[in-house]
């Protein structure tokens, strides 16, 4: 037995999943934790699929209390779903607990782990197929901040501190260039000047009193399953940033992922922009789904949200390259560096897009 498989029999046995373990593959394309589906065959039930993750401690510096926020908000969010005569089952993530009545299992190794049940018949795309499918997404995450509006923000754990402090990322990123460890700067310096010559952009919403709300703060398209029948878009998973933050910063980071023309990794540039199609239809969809929580302040700042992220987003990216790829997972060496021009480019197509943009957030504010 490989040192991997004996471990996640270590990790397996220490939770009650019930029937006979018939496969466990890993799972998604998330960048950030070591996801499994587990799928177990229980006799009258047939199959049973379960998903394991392993939680990224290299990220998530303490998974206790993001364990602790995930299961306050998602039983804030059951009751939210059952007064709407929705069924928390599929709508919101359930937590299954260890044999020790626990939301995690710390293993051998001090890594940590959690089980969730399996929301089946569902999809979380990794790109736009149709519109619908985006103006679900758009409803879905709309709806998750207009549940959460009552939720006390300030109880929850803050998972990665200055997540989406722009400002505060501005500066590590100029670090990483300053010491440049792995000697790759020289070979990405438009990159870099580009970033450098917009700091306004990184500084512009740390000036602004934008209202500070429960948010999720990664709000890419995969992270909300879509219903294979009805084509709702059913469930936010992916709970681990929700934190005190702001709307037009969630706002953003869909329209980074889901308008752009390309998918997050594509090398050729020509086919990337941000679509402004799919711009509107996830702004009808945002505001219809947040229903009058937003203020008229932010629903005119959603454009920028959408900037900022981007923004934000290609100077992670960069920042992960030039620090020698430590944070998000990548598939080949210049992984990040991809990434990172997909994010550069749109972000230089809104500033010519600016004023539809502009525009179309208008139109849409009722
Ligand atoms: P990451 O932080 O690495 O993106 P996610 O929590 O988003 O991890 O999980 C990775 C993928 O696993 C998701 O994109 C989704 O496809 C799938 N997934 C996660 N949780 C569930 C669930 N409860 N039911 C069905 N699929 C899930
Ligand atoms: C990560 O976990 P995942 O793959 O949904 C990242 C986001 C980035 C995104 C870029 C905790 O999202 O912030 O926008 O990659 N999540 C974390 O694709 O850093
Ligand atoms: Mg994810």
């Amino acid at each position: 037995m490989t040192k991997e498989k004996y471990l996640l029999k270590e990790v397996i046995s220490s939770f009650d999943f019930v029937g006979t373990l018939i496969s466990c593959e890993p799972y998604g394309s998330g960048h950030i934790n070591d996801t499994f589906l587990l799928e177990y065959k229980i006799r009258h039930m047939g199959v049973v699929p379960i998903i394991l993750q392993k939680m990224n401690t290299n990220i998530f510096k303490q998974p206790i209390e993001l364990m602790e926020n995930i299961l306050n908000v998602t039983a804030f969010l059951r009751e939210k779903i059952i007064e709407n005569n929705g069924d928390p089952e599929r709508e919101t993530l359930t937590v299954i607990l260890n044999k020790q009545g626990l939301p995690f299992y710390k293993d051998s190794h001090n890594q940590y782990w959690r089980a969730y049940h399996f929301i089946t018949c569902a999809t979380g795309y990794d790109e736009v197929k149709c519109d619908e499918d985006f103006y679900q997404s758009a409803l879905a995450f709309g709806k998750f901040q207009r549940l959460l509006a009552d939720y006390p923000a300030q109880t929850l754990h803050e998972t990665i501190p200055d997540f989406h402090n722009t400002k505060a990322r501005f500066k590590v990123f100029k670090e990483a260039v300053e010491k440049d460890i792995y000697g790759r700067a020289k070979d990405v310096l438009t990159e870099i000047q580009f970033i450098l010559e917009r700091e306004d952009v990184a500084n512009v919403l740390t000036d602004m009193q934008l209202p500070l709300r429960v948010t999720h703060n990664d709000t890419k398209l995969n992270n909300v399953l879509i219903d294979d029948k009805t084509h709702q878009g059913i469930c936010v998973i992916d709970l681990d940033t929700v934190m005190p933050g702001l709307a037009i910063n969630d706002f953003g980071d869909s329209i980074r992922f889901g308008a752009s023309t390309g998918a997050e990794d594509e090398k050729d540039l020509s086919l990337i922009q941000c679509d402004m199609h799919l711009f509107e239809v996830y702004t009808k969809g945002f505001i219809e789904g947040c229903d009058g929580k937003l203020t008229d302040e932010e629903i005119k700042a959603l454009p920028l949200g959408a900037k900022v992220m981007t923004f934000e987003c290609g100077m992670r990216f960069l920042t992960d390259y030039l620090q020698g790829d430590t944070y998000f997972k990548i598939r080949y060496p210049e992984h990040n560096l991809d990434r990172c021009r997909t994010q550069l480019k749109l972000v230089d197509d809104m500033e010519k897009k600016w004023d539809t943009m502009n525009e179309i957030v208008s139109k849409h504010n009722k």
